[in-house]
């Protein structure tokens, strides 16, 4: 079945930074749906957790260059 995590991304500040979080996160196996909300700091994903988990999703975000941490 599917898993929702909620991140709280601090940085971004354009729509072009929410893309990157959003193109890193869709790049790793299991990903069901990811939405970047630049205004609010956050990243909603929809994910498979036998594929992928909150820290590698945590890690996807980091890499693309913003602080990441699990809200919910
Ligand atoms: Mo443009 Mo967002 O450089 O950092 S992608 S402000």
């Amino acid at each position: 079945s599917e898993a929702k995590a909620l991140f709280s991304v601090v940085g971004m500040t354009c729509s072009a930074c929410a893309g990157s979080v959003e193109k890193g996160i869709k790049r790793l196996p299991g990903i069901r749906e990811a939405v970047v909300d630049v205004l609010n700091n956050r990243a909603m994903v929809l994910f498979h957790p036998s594929f992928v988990n909150d820290e590698t999703i945590r890690e996807a975000i980091e890499d693309a260059g913003f602080e990441a941490t699990l809200f919910r």
